[in-house]
């Protein structure tokens, strides 16, 4: 289907896809079996400026929106969602600074990152703070010209390879989500050393680590926005990373239809393709219609982001909810049509759908986004009423 993508946007599309194709997918069976980050696909996404395309253009990157960024989101999962992971997850660290950093901050970190020298996490998780975002027991005690922080970060992507953590803390306990506060914490800070790493289902071609903060030291000027904004800070970047979680549904979902139907096309059982049996070509109708369903919305609700609209809470929520919910479908579905052979290791379906599920959890779980849409409803409602 043509969705009216510029040439540019056609062009960055073909990028990712070329890498891809050549980079990431003859590696990807051995990076989750090894459960292994591989710096040579950061540098080859690097390479073809990637990490440039969401900083804007004034501090180095290409200033797209995040139509482009889905669009390559998309093309990165149809090989892999632990690199799709890997680079998303550098985008949701680096949008607190795009959207609240000062001048000096953004000139100081966003060329390296658009660069790709430096990767980026993102730590709001804790072992009490998940759904509960406002939970966050991590403080930021300010002495002097420095805040020292304390506490431990759980399951953060990027976790000990990334040099530019963005950290949500408490400064102030006592006043809840409103006492939270964002700042930039450099790796090889003294007293900021990393946890264990996870071994995960899924996605183990991206790093999750623990990040722990013993007295950690850090200069006052890398507190991004003021005392208290850190809640509202997690909050809005997570709105604008959402839709690409839509956009990793799509692609693994994509990539996984096309196993199943190249799959039923060469299985033979009753002396036909499995293709030409009606049941299962039912099956793969219903998958391919929600695939393109899906990225039509995704596509969307990227587009009015791109539009430069204020809220899109709602939309988001629903991205990532809609997009990953099918991805599970879609995914579980592909493996049952090409039945014990998905379920091996030598197809790469059965990964496909250990890969879909972290969608459904990850960035806020499908439980939160509903009750983030549900709110916006009532909203809305009260505000036309
Ligand atoms: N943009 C701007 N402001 C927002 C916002 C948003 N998207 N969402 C909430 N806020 C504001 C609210 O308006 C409220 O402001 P006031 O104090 O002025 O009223 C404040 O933030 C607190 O909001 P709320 O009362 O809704 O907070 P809750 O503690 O109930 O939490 C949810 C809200 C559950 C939506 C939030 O905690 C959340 O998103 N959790 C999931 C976190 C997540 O994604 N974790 C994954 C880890 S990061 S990969």
């Amino acid at each position: 289907m043509d969705h009216f993508l510029t040439d540019d946007q056609k062009m960055i599309q073909e990028l990712a896809r070329k890498i891809a194709v050549e980079k990431i997918m003859p590696v990807r069976a051995e990076l989750d079996e090894k459960d292994e980050f591989s710096w040579d696909i950061v540098n080859a996404l690097a390479q073809s400026d990637m990490f440039s395309l969401f900083v804007p253009e004034e501090y180095g990157g290409l200033g797209k929106g995040s139509l482009d960024m889905c669009l390559v989101i998309e093309e990165l999962s149809r090989a892999c969602i632990g690199v799709s992971t890997t680079f998303a997850a550098a985008a949701l660290g680096t949008y607190p600074l795009i959207l609240y950093g000062t001048d000096e901050q953004k000139k100081k970190y966003l060329p390296e990152i658009a660069a790709g020298k430096k990767l980026v996490a993102f730590g709001l998780t804790e072992a009490n703070a998940g759904s509960d975002a406002g939970g966050v027991q991590t403080t930021a005690r300010l002495e002097g010209s420095e805040y020292v922080l304390n506490g431990t970060k759980q399951w953060i992507t990027n976790g000990g390879e990334a040099a530019i953590n963005t950290i949500i803390a408490m400064t102030d306990k006592t006043k809840g989500a409103r006492g939270a506060s964002a700042f930039v914490v450099e790796k090889g800070t003294p007293g900021f050393t990393f946890g264990k790493k996870e071994h995960k289902m899924g996605i183990r071609s991206s790093v999750t680590r623990e990040l722990v903060f013993d007295n950690c030291r850090i200069p006052r000027e890398n507190l991004i926005s003021r005392e208290g904004m850190g809640f509202i800070i997690a909050m809005r970047t997570l709105d604008q990373s959402r839709v690409g979680v839509g956009a990793q549904g799509v692609g693994v979902a994509q990539a996984a239809l096309d196993e199943a139907v190249k799959f039923a096309r060469q299985r033979i059982q009753f002396e036909k393709p499995i293709s030409a049996i009606q049941a299962v070509q039912h099956i793969l109708a219903d998958m391919a219609t929600q695939v393109e369903v899906t990225r039509a919305f995704v596509y969307a609700v990227a587009r009015h982001i791109d539009t430069g609209a204020k809220d899109f809470t709602k939309e988001a929520a629903m991205a990532k909810v809609f997009g990953s919910d099918m991805a599970m479908r879609v995914t579980i579905d592909a493996v049952q049509v090409m039945g014990g052979s998905g379920y091996m290791k030598e197809y790469p379906a059965e990964k496909m759908m250990r890969d879909a599920k972290i969608l459904q959890i990850y960035e806020g779980t499908n439980q939160i986004q509903r009750n983030v849409i549900g709110q916006a409803l009532i909203k809305e409602a009260a505000r036309h009423k």
